[in-house]
């Protein structure tokens, strides 16, 4: 069984980060090691949630790991809380970057073309850099906007993406992959460029008019898990896309929704379905 170090919060409520990434990579038939960075009451879309920082947790925590031979087929980081955090990655990938296992870097840190709270410009210019240690990184536009100090549109055309993509990989990681990406009426899904070949790969589904806190989370963990599985990249992100839209229409016709995440609980087993599958194609 491959293993997967997650390095990500832990929201209590919230269904976003640890609480995605823990439950999907697990089912997904990948063991899932979890290095929580810090523990909030809620994600920060809710008003007044806490806050306790671990990065004092993350060096010994990692210490412990080396010292008993640790070793990942993959390292996902997804929401940090700092600079510090930032920093603090880059010696956990020194650590344990292998030959053939993965640095899978999810950016979080903004959507529809703001910054989450608490975070600043130091805070994207330090995860531009930690971009460059990856294997694949896979911000959403806003991220790669900030990251690449490119203008935010919410209108825009394949030009504008490929320009994009382009400067992404331009912070060094060997694959880039933009998420919601609309390259046409009342579609939406993703592109990705493999900066070592010059390969794109665009990927699109219907578009489900709602939007969703976690969805990037869960995107993130399909991703990692499948590619562990042994999908490639391109296909990987099909599924992820697939399955992101798939949650979304489900969630909305659950009449008690929450207003805070998706129900990914309800469509584990079509995505396990899916994956046995390897189409990653959902109905
Ligand atoms: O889903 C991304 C995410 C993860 N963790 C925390 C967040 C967010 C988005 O706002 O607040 C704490």
């Amino acid at each position: 069984m491959k293993r997967v170090l997650t390095v990500q919060d832990i929201s209590c409520l919230g269904k976003c980060s640890l609480t995605v990434a823990l439950p999907v990579i697990s089912a997904m038939g990948v063991e899932t090691v979890i290095l929580p960075t810090a523990v909030l009451s809620t994600h920060t879309m809710f008003p007044d949630f806490t806050y306790k920082d671990l990065s004092d947790q993350i060096g010994p925590i990692t210490a412990h790991w080396k010292a008993q031979g640790a070793s990942f087929d993959a390292v996902y980081t997804g929401y940090l809380g700092s600079v510090t955090q930032i920093e603090q990655m880059k010696e956990l990938f020194e650590t344990f970057r292998t030959p053939d296992n993965l640095i899978f870097i999810d950016p979080v840190m903004a959507d529809n073309g703001k910054l989450y709270a608490n975070f600043d410009d130091a805070y994207v210019r330090a995860n531009a850099g930690l971009c460059a240690q990856a294997d694949i990184i896979v911000p959403n536009i806003t991220e790669a906007c900030l990251m690449t100090e490119t203008e935010y549109r919410t209108e825009y055309d394949a030009a504008y993406i490929d320009t994009l993509l382009h400067r992404l990989s331009l912070l060094g990681a060997k694959t880039v992959v933009l998420t919601g990406v609309s390259l046409s009426e009342g579609k939406t899904g993703v592109a990705g460029l493999d900066t070592a070949t010059g390969e794109r790969s665009v990927y699109q589904n219907d578009r489900v008019d709602a939007s969703y806190h976690g969805t990037g989370d869960l995107f993130s963990s399909v991703c990692v898990g499948a590619m562990m599985r042994g999908y490639s990249w391109q296909k990987a992100m099909a599924l992820a896309a697939d399955h992101v839209a798939h949650t979304i229409r489900v969630t909305l016709e659950d009449p008690k929704k929450p207003w805070y995440g998706v129900d990914f609980e309800e469509t584990m087993p079509a995505l396990l379905d899916a994956l046995a599958q390897g189409t990653g194609a959902e109905a």
